[in-house]
């Protein structure tokens, strides 16, 4: 029985250069939605000699940037290829990575995950083993998990994303008890909290929340570089928004969005009816009606696959970061609808009573998590948290 090390897990070749893959394909976060955002490294006598992360959607993919990087492709011979997810064998918007990484001569491919898109779905591995080429798959396997999920969820369970984040006193208070949420966590959680938005196609709060504190949900002051806005979606089933005054529902819907980056104000129909959503000023506003007949909370799923809104706002919603408030939250977690959760813990006793989770459901009956991934910011603690099931599609 041999000791394992405190801390940081050892880790061979191999995996340092899958690390190095997966910054690259973080530091273009969001830029490739809906595509996957993909790193690849070429490594050659212990030193990198290429390196690339897929470019906006439709645009050129990891591997093609990486190879196309090199002014001489004979360097490429006998080096070796990492990339996160399987190169693709298919003909899309670019042409298969797969002909490219064939053509180059490398000795070894080392792939992150295969790709669940049944158009590549193990025929890129397939291929790469058939040109000879040294093939080696699961390296870093659990983090790039974590980093592909959106797409890896999309693909595999065929609904959105619902990712949930909320930052919390030690004693579990969302906000203080006069309602004082901003400075819950400290500084450097913030800032990841804003690039973590990038990552997901929408952000989405209740209407308590836009009242109480007028966000803007907005990527900015980002740990790391920026890439997007997502879509602002605003959950306001009982209308209460647009039961404000006029004046001051334009303010409050008016700091949401900008021309590139539109608001959905999911609601019922006949809030929308009556609204003046269609008021010049507002075109950046698109007013959606939840299906009647279902619980808001499941209406919500539907509204946000709609095809419709997805033309309306000019991208699909595969993944939505879901920011608040308790009550929204609350609501998701008793429907057993949160698939991933990221907790901010800051070291603080609020000490008070209101603003925390709650489940409608029969005493006893816990909505339960699994923790995947953790670190220190700043003072803070992050803990990532995925639902039982959504590890196991994941196998
Ligand atoms: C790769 N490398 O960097 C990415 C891949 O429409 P296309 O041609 O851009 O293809 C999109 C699909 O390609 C996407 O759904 C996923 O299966 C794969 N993404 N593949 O080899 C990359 N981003
Ligand atoms: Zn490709």
């Amino acid at each position: 029985h041999r000791a394992e090390p405190v801390g940081a897990p050892q880790r061979d070749e191999d995996e340092r250069w899958m690390q190095l893959a997966l910054e690259r394909a973080m530091s273009g976060n969001g830029r490739s939605n809906p595509n996957p955002t993909v790193g690849c490294v070429i490594v050659k006598d212990g030193r990198v000699i290429a390196e690339g992360a897929t470019e906006v959607h439709g645009g050129r993919h990891a591997e093609r940037v990486a190879i196309q990087s090199v002014a001489d492709r004979s360097v490429l011979r006998g080096a070796t290829i990492y990339v996160t997810l399987e190169p693709c064998s298919h003909t899309g918007r670019q042409p298969p990575c797969v002909e490219l990484v064939e053509s180059c001569g490398f000795a070894r491919c080392v792939v992150g995950l295969a790709d669940p898109n049944p158009l590549v779905a193990g025929g890129g591995l397939r291929r790469v083993r058939q040109a000879g080429v040294e093939l080696r798959l699961g390296v870093l396997r659990d983090e790039l998990i974590a980093w592909h999920l959106p797409f890896l969820f999309w693909q595999l369970a065929k609904r959105p994303l619902m990712a949930a984040k909320w930052a919390q006193t030690l004693d579990g208070q969302l906000a203080y008890d006069d309602g004082h949420t901003q400075w819950i966590s400290g500084e450097e959680s913030r800032a990841y909290a804003h690039w973590l938005r990038q990552k997901y196609d929408a952000i989405l709060v209740g209407a308590g929340t836009v009242l109480a504190d007028h966000p803007t949900l907005t990527v900015r002051s980002c740990r790391g570089p920026h890439h997007r806005q997502p879509v602002r979606v605003l959950f306001d089933p009982r209308g209460r928004i647009l039961s404000c005054p006029e004046a001051q529902w334009r303010v409050l819907l008016q700091r949401t969005f900008s021309p590139e980056t539109p608001t959905v104000l999911l609601t019922s129909n006949a809030v929308l009816e009556n609204a003046r959503l269609s008021a010049p000023g507002m075109e950046h506003v698109h007013g959606v009606p939840l299906p009647e007949g279902k619980s808001p909370i499941l209406g919500l799923y539907e509204a946000l696959s709609d095809p419709l809104v997805a033309e309306r706002v000019g991208r699909p919603l595969h993944s939505v970061l879901v920011e608040g408030g308790p009550r929204l939250l609350s609501a998701l977690a008793t429907a057993d609808l949160i698939d991933l959760a990221h907790v901010f813990t800051a070291p603080k006793i609020g000490g008070g009573q209101r603003h925390r989770l709650g489940l409608a459901t029969a005493q006893g009956t816990a909505f339960q998590l699994h923790p995947f991934a953790h670190a220190r910011l700043g003072d803070d603690l992050l803990t990532e948290y995925l639902r039982p099931d959504t590890g196991s599609l994941l196998e």
